[in-house]
């Protein structure tokens, strides 16, 4: 591909790449074709590429080349962070999303990367890698999609090298604003068609704001429950320096939180109204080594349980501080208390520091010698987290027999201290493992204790990608939402890891039910076949004509106490799907029970009874709230 540079941008790039000028020119993007930057690195062509380490030699050269006739070369590195960057501050747009395409080969073999790297609201430096290939052939790096928040600055894209010597070649790159395709529009909503059964969420990732076409998809089937992929895990809310600041006058057990990875998100919710899934409090992984090290130092020794337990508090205290102080409206209904605890075989993990690869083993356990942090974490969850907050545990494979009976046990031992509230089924399965029928063995096993259940990271791998594997996809997730739908008496949310498959953390698997251009796949097609639209209106008259068969439902005063009005199904939120529910029971529907609470709740305009005109009144309060 030769696609020659745009001369007046090329001209601001260098400028602006070497510190001369601040970049004139606002680069529009609002045609999704017009590219931004494309350039073969043909000789004579000028490099507005500059070095990260500031000793490397950047330039056209004949040595490795692509397309055309001449690369990028870069030689001179010294660190494995060597390599070429291109500042995007002064050429892209804060919250438009963009596809960056190049080739890239390194010398000899090694791990040759694409990243993003900014400074976030707190002035600290971050880094995010968008894609990368091991070997030493040219690999493309094809469409990858990155954006950044206005309050992200200093943006650079960079290309680095595992190797820290090795010359790296790039060619054929284009930066250019991501098109922006169309959702289907004429296709039911998956949380609407779900509504009689249970809320229907998703996780979103920061990134993800600045795609139009993904957020109408989250907005129109997943408007339930949102789950954010990583911006409210240890490693993005502690604050390093913070904390250390901290200790160093003497207070070692006061970790200091930032909400600034999770600022763009938690806007969206609470501009958007959507409820939140708070993910996760006390896990193994993305929590760093420091955090469980003296004076927070790297290389510390491990602090005593005594110290973990007051760090735990306060780190869980000062989460929630800040999210009420910042964020008073978000609605995070329910939080991952502690996440992924138990092996598959039923025993703690093995203790040890995650290093940075991710061991596996935990920390937690380290400090603790056995799973005995897990009681402490719901103890403190629940002394701070905001009335009403739902707490879960949560875990994957929780299909396999040892470790769904340890999950039980330590639920039902929760349960009886009144500290959990619901167990959570990430589900991360993939066509071939596991069998529905071993899947819903777990599903029973975890409704039986009585507690909430959410699925809440649900995503289907298969390794055939062809049209035959997407239909066994189909097939195999229509299987499991009917085992949902089996049990969603006790089912309050069923939550998708991810929307589009080429944003998943597992995407090489296409595991999700929309593909990267948002279309339907045969999996989203095979989980709506043959389930009716519930019709709410027709639903509210039939309710108005029952009503005077069921004015003897009076709530004594041993009914339960109002937690949230109309929070019929007490999921703590108020939705259609309660509206729904009170109708089905005042149709007589023997199939579907309230609690006290939740018949407290249904009588929405609080004259003791609740009846058909609580449900139009209902129906009208969220059409209003629309
Ligand atoms: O989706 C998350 C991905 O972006 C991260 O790289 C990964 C790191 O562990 O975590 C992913 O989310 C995990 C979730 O927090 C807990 N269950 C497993 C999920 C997939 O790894």
């Amino acid at each position: 591909m030769r696609i020659s540079c745009n001369r007046k941008l090329l001209a601001a790039l260098t400028a602006a790449a070497m510190g001369v000028v601040s970049f004139p020119t606002v680069i529009s993007s609002s045609a999704a074709d017009d590219v931004i930057y494309a350039t073969g690195f043909e000789a004579g062509e000028e490099i507005v590429f500059t070095g990260r380490g500031g000793i490397e030699v950047i330039e056209s050269s004949t040595e490795q080349v692509h397309g055309g006739d001449a690369a990028m070369c870069v030689s001179g590195r010294e660190k494995s962070w060597n390599g070429p960057q291109l500042l995007l501050d002064d050429i892209c747009e804060p919250g438009v999303e963009y596809v960056v395409s190049a080739w890239g080969k390194s010398e000899w073999y090694s791990t040759f990367s694409l990243s993003m790297e900014y400074t976030d609201a707190d002035g600290i430096r971050q880094y995010s890698n968008l894609k990368s290939f091991q070997g030493d052939a040219w690999n493309e790096f094809s469409e990858v999609k990155f954006s950044f928040s206005a309050d992200q600055t200093n943006v650079y894209l960079y290309f680095e090298c595992s190797d820290a010597t090795c010359k790296m070649y790039i060619d054929d790159f284009v930066l250019a604003p991501a098109p922006v395709i169309p959702i289907q529009e004429d296709i039911p909503s998956l949380s609407d068609l779900y509504s009689p059964y249970f809320n229907i969420g998703t996780a979103i990732m920061a990134s993800n704001l600045s795609s139009p076409s993904f957020m109408a998809l989250v907005e129109k089937h997943f408007d339930d429950s949102i789950t954010f992929g990583n911006e409210l895990k240890p490693d993005f809310v502690l604050n390093k320096a913070a904390c250390q600041a901290m200790a160093a006058e003497g207070n070692d057990t006061n970790p200091q939180v930032t909400l600034s990875a999770a600022r763009s998100l938690l806007n969206y919710c609470r501009d958007h109204n959507l409820p939140v899934r708070g993910h996760t409090l006390v896990w193994h992984s993305q929590t760093p080594d420091w955090f469980f090290k003296e004076n927070y130092a790297d290389d510390g020794d491990f602090v005593s349980r005594e110290v973990m337990l007051l760090r735990m508090e306060n780190y869980i205290k000062n989460v929630f501080a800040a999210l009420e102080a910042e964020y008073p409206t978000v609605n995070i209904y329910a939080w991952d208390v502690v996440n992924e605890a138990w092996q598959d075989d039923g025993n703690p993990r093995n203790p040890g520091e995650q290093g940075s690869s991710g061991s596996g083993n935990s920390a937690w356990v380290k400090v603790f010698g056995d799973n005995s942090f897990i009681e402490p974490a719901f103890t403190y969850a629940r002394k701070y987290a905001p009335e009403g907050t739902k707490l879960f545990y949560n875990d994957y494979n929780e299909y396999m027999p040892q470790k769904t009976q340890a999950i039980v046990d330590m639920a039902t031992d929760l349960a009886a201290k009144g500290l959990i509230d619901g167990i959570g089924c990430q589900s991360h399965l993939d066509v071939s493992f596991p069998s529905t029928s071993a899947y819903e063995k777990a599903i029973a096993a975890f409704a039986a204790t009585g507690l909430e259940v959410q699925i809440t990271e649900l995503d289907v791998t298969t390794s055939d990608t062809s049209e035959a594997g997407l239909t066994t996809q189909a097939q195999y997730y229509s299987d499991i939402m009917d085992v949902l739908v089996k049990y969603s008496d006790s089912i309050s949310a069923v939550v998708f890891w991810g929307v589009t498959d080429d944003q998943s953390w597992r995407a090489e698997k296409l595991p999700l039910l929309f593909d990267a251009s948002f279309q339907a796949k045969p999996a989203y097609d095979a989980i709506v076949d043959g389930l009716e639209m519930p019709d709410i209106t027709t639903t509210t008259t039939t309710t108005t004509t029952t009503l005077t068969t069921e004015t003897t439902i009076v709530l004594t005063s041993t009914g339960g106490a109002y937690t949230l009005l109309g929070d019929v199904n007490c999921d703590g939120m108020f939705k259609v799907s309660d509206i729904i529910l009170l109708n089905r029971f005042l149709a007589e529907d023997n199939s579907i029970t309230i609690t006290d609470t939740g018949l407290a709740n249904a009588d929405f305009d609080q004259n003791g009874v609740p009846d058909g005109d609580d449900a139009a009144a209902m129906l009208m309060r969220l059409a209003a709230l629309d």
